[in-house]
């Protein structure tokens, strides 16, 4: 049997990725609103739950404006991105980024959301950065909504539950396409929008404490999330015709425990339960099988006439993902749960864990590139993917991160076996290629960066960047097109 040579192709992107809310600081500067990020405080170990639930009601909204709690908000301080984009985009420059992610913080273009006018220096600041990139024709990437409601919009409207958002939001994306249709071709509309029902608040700035039925709200919610994703689809076509649109969903390939057929099919329930959101986004139509799971959980969608034509109508050029792990279900209640695994699960016998216990699974990217192109054909691109990992700097400052650069390689050499299976990607940014602000835990200590920054848990620290041995070994692997992993 002969093996297939093909490789990435030349035009593959390959980059890095963040979030506003995780790298900006300056939560209060030039005029920015609050957001929804602003609120989650520092979440200490022996409080974690694990996963991404970050729940906030807004009673405690209420006290932390009021300045009654006494906690940290990493989040409102991130790196100081916003004072040294000059610095780490020349950073990226050096190992050669052809793409960055970046979110937009529609709270620093529309401070309370529903503002009649946008705030000059929030679009300047954007403005800065992306010439920056292109001073090094490095492409941008850009997310309208990376789990950054702002919070005048929870306050009104209970975030997406409010159906008033989907204009908001509309208003905001016409803004930044207008503003920036020179210089950004790639865009994304809403990150892991499966990750309403897990956490509300993070996903839309919806607090459930409000509400009798929580699933009743959370998908009435992602219903408004999904046809503003598909009206941002339509205002970026007409606005910018070159440029790419695509959704956003965090990937859980989901394995069955054994081959018993009541694990098979609550795997396949799962796959279909993760998959519910690229189907509305590239199909144009809710799956039928969230009939069932409508019907069994009393939620009774509120539709306005029109809703499912704009769903059908615009739907996406690509589909994106995040792929950190994979998921193993079992219809036994005995199997051993995945403690910490993001979306829950059993422990996976031959997978090992990273120090959050997500289940470390590369030849799961391999599955999933290849179910997913099967069942959209367009083309995908992994905007996330890395390993959150304590470092320890050396007594010179070194880092010799070679878990990180191990896991990354054996990620990206199934990408390029799942590009000889006949996938079509369009590019990869790894997660965090700057050490930044843990979504999940606030912590600085989970680091996935190249380059590591200097602050603690605490937030103390200089901030002064330095390149860790992955650095070298990222750049290598951009200039060689993946040929030297
Ligand atoms: C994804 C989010 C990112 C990011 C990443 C890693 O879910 O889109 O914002 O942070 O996960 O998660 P964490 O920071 O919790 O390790």
């Amino acid at each position: 049997m002969k093996t297939s040579k093909k490789g990435f192709p030349d035009n593959f992107l390959w980059g890095g990725a963040t979030a506003a809310n995780q790298i900006e600081g300056a939560y209060n500067i030039d005029g920015k609103g609050l957001s929804s990020a602003d609120m989650v405080a520092f979440v200490p170990k022996e409080q974690r739950t694990g996963g991404h639930a970050i729940e906030i009601t807004s009673k405690q909204i209420e006290r932390i404006l009021a300045g009654k709690v006494d906690a940290r908000f990493p989040k409102r301080h991130g790196i100081d991105f916003y004072h040294r984009y000059k610095e780490d985009i020349a950073l990226f420059a050096e190992m050669g980024f052809k793409v960055f992610r970046i979110s937009i913080n529609w709270a620093r273009i529309f401070p309370n959301g529903d503002d009649a006018e946008p705030n000059e220096a929030g679009l300047q600041f954007y403005d800065n950065v992306l010439d920056e990139l292109h001073k090094y024709g490095i492409q941008p990437l850009v997310t309208l909504a990376h789990y950054e409601t702002p919070l005048g919009l929870t306050q009104k409207y209970n975030g997406w539950a409010g159906r008033e958002v989907i204009d908001c939001f509309a208003k905001y994306a016409e803004t930044v396409f207008r503003r920036y249709k020179d210089k950004v071709k790639y865009w994304l509309t809403f990150n892991e929008i499966n990750m309403m029902p897990l956490s509300p608040f993070t996903g839309g700035g919806v607090v459930i404490d409000r509400v009798e039925n929580k699933l009743q709200t959370i998908y009435q919610a992602l219903h408004h999330q999904f046809v503003a994703s598909a009206l941002a689809t339509k205002l970026c076509h007409e606005i910018i015709p070159d440029a790419k649109i695509g959704c956003m969903l965090a990937r859980m390939e989901t394995y069955p425990y054994s081959c018993k057929p009541e694990d098979v099919l609550k795997a396949q329930h799962g796959n279909q339960m993760n998959l519910f959101y690229t189907d509305v986004h590239a199909r144009g139509e809710y799956p039928k099988y969230m009939d069932r799971f409508f019907e069994e959980n009393d939620i009774a969608l509120h539709k306005e006439p029109g809703d499912d034509e704009i769903l059908k109508k615009y739907t996406v050029d690509y589909i994106s993902f995040s792929y950190y792990m994979s998921l193993t279900v079992s219809d036994s209640p005995q199997n051993e749960r995945a403690e910490g695994n993001l979306f829950g699960g059993v422990k996976n016998p031959y997978l090992k864990a990273s120090e959050w216990g997500w289940q470390i699974d590369p030849i799961g990217l391999r599955v999933t590139l290849n179910a997913m192109y099967d069942r959209y054909q367009k083309p995908l691109f992994i905007v996330e993917n890395g390993l959150g990992a304590y470092d320890q700097a050396e007594e010179d400052g070194s880092i010799h991160d070679t878990y990180r650069i191990d896991y990354l390689r054996q990620h990206i050499a199934q990408m390029k076996e799942a590009i000889r299976d006949g996938v079509e990607l369009m590019g990869y940014t790894s997660w965090g290629p700057i050490d930044l602000i843990s979504m999940s835990t606030s912590e600085m200590s989970k680091r996935y960066g190249f380059i590591y920054v200097d602050q603690d848990d605490e937030g103390n620290g200089t901030l002064k960047r330095s390149r860790k041995d992955s650095f070298e070994w990222y750049k290598r692997v951009i200039a060689t097109n993946g040929e030297e992993l």
